[in-house]
């Protein structure tokens, strides 16, 4: 019996998704695990992993050519979940990467974006971001102030977006404006003139990563900087349905590795003569953690079949992110609880992925917005406004 799979969902897996899910953790606790809590106090995610993740197939894994790994949706799963047991910030670096900024280049540039971008970005030898939030346009991307307008044969660029993971560190920032065709994508360099990005400090979740401003002013790009096809909301909504994807395998990870450590904790920590796990109270906390790390497992292996068979719809996706980020945050707080004082500490990783899933339960759409659409798909009526 392996109290980190119940259930024994890893026997769901296929034996290339394993090893992979292998590989990935053996990288993962010797190359990640003994910096994360430093560079999650240092508030930084040093940029010379990426090359390291780009040489694993992890950036843009599941996409096809162009140097990517072109694996299943699972396997790209199950890195998602390895990563994430390390810290978030890992997971939203490729998520970011590869389901979003990658995604969008893949699905919706031109063939010069994709021989330009992909394979740098498949190597981890450039880095992308993605420009949907604005400071005042969050859950509702529709009312977006930033806007394009043409000018001659070139597009002019100008507003601001905010809370764009990677983006001081990126070498093309892939931008959502308003235009006179309705919502449009484009491709930046981010060394155009008008282009700049800054750092948002002080913040208590998601340390090890980059969390930055775009300002956009007067951004000059060529006719060809827009993707051709994709016009409105469905554009970054499409990618986002990626990265969601990734999120709801990133949580199991989180979560396993918090339960994993309240139950070590509690065999080795002694209080009134024996050990905590000896305590019904403490066996109840350790069984409510189980229970949800093993159906959140079994709702991502579900979720990945879906996916690899192209069936999985937006709704369900929605339905995985919500109900493992949700449950990832009660076992992590659970787990903080079994540590006592210790739990609050750096020396530990409960309250660490604690603090990095409020960010996850928030961003790809806060619970709200996932239950709406849950609603929406159950009773046919939109509630969102
Ligand atoms: P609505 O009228 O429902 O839809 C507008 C158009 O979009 C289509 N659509 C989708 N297409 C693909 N996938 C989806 N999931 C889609 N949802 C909707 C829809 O069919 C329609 O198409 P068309 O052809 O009719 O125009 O739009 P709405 O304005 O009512 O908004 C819907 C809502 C609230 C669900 C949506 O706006 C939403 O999801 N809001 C949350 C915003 C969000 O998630 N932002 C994330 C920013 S990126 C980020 O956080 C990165 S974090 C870093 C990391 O991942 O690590
Ligand atoms: P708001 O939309 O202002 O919502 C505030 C609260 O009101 C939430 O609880 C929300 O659910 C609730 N609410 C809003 N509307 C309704 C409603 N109709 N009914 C009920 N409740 C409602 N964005 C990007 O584009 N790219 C990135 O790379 C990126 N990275 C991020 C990294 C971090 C660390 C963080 C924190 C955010 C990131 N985001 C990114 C932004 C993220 O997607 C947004 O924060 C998120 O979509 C929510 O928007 P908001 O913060 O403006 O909250």
């Amino acid at each position: 019996m392996d109290p980190l799979d119940f259930l024994q969902s890893d026997h769901l897996l296929s034996d290339d998704e394993r090893t992979i899910g292998q590989t990935v953790s053996d990288y993962a606790k010797a190359e990640l695990a003994p910096y994360i809590s430093d560079w999650y106090e240092a508030g930084k995610i040093p940029t010379e992993i990426i090359p390291a993740l780009g040489k694993l197939g992890l950036l843009g894994m599941h996409l096809t050519g162009y140097g990517c790994a072109n694996t299943t949706a699972t396997a790209y799963g199950v890195a998602c979940r390895e990563l994430e047991a390390i810290d978030s910030g890992l997971r939203s670096l490729v998520s970011v990467q590869g389901s979003l900024a990658m995604f969008a280049i893949h699905r919706w540039g031109t063939e010069d974006h994709r021989q330009e971008w992909l394979p740098r970005m498949a190597a981890g030898e450039a880095i992308g971001c993605f420009g949907l939030t604005e400071a005042g346009a969050g859950s509702d991307p529709g009312s977006m102030r930033t806007h394009a307008r043409l000018d001659g044969d070139d597009w002019i660029l100008n507003g601001s977006k905010m809370w764009i993971t990677s983006g001081t560190i990126a070498d093309v920032a892939v931008v959502w404006a308003q235009t006179n065709q309705g919502i449009r994508g484009f491709v930046v360099p981010t060394d155009t003139p008008g282009f700049a990005a800054h750092e948002i400090g002080r913040k208590l979740s998601l340390r090890a990563s980059v969390t930055a401003e775009l300002a956009l002013s007067d951004v000059r790009l060529p006719s060809t900087a827009v993707f051709p096809e994709v016009r409105g909301l469905k554009g970054p909504l499409s990618c986002l349905n990626e990265a969601r994807y990734g999120i709801l395998w990133g949580a199991v990870g989180a979560a396993r590795a918090c339960y994993c450590e309240a139950l070590e904790y509690s065999l080795l920590r002694t209080q009134f003569g024996k050990p905590l796990a000896g305590f019904q109270l403490t066996q109840r906390k350790l069984v409510d953690m189980s229970i949800a790390v093993s159906n959140a497992a079994l709702t991502a292996v579900q979720l990945g079949r879906l996916k690899d068979t192209h069936c999985i719809t937006p709704e369900q996706i929605s339905h995985g992110k919500l109900a493992n980020v949700r449950s990832a945050l009660e076992v992590a707080r659970t787990a903080r609880a079994v540590l006592g004082a210790a739990g609050i500490t750096l020396d530990h990783s409960v309250m660490r992925h604690m603090n990095n899933l409020e960010t996850v339960s928030t961003y790809e759409g806060t619970e709200e917005m996932h239950t709406l659409s849950i609603g929406r798909a159950l009773t046919g009526i939109a509630a969102f406004r």
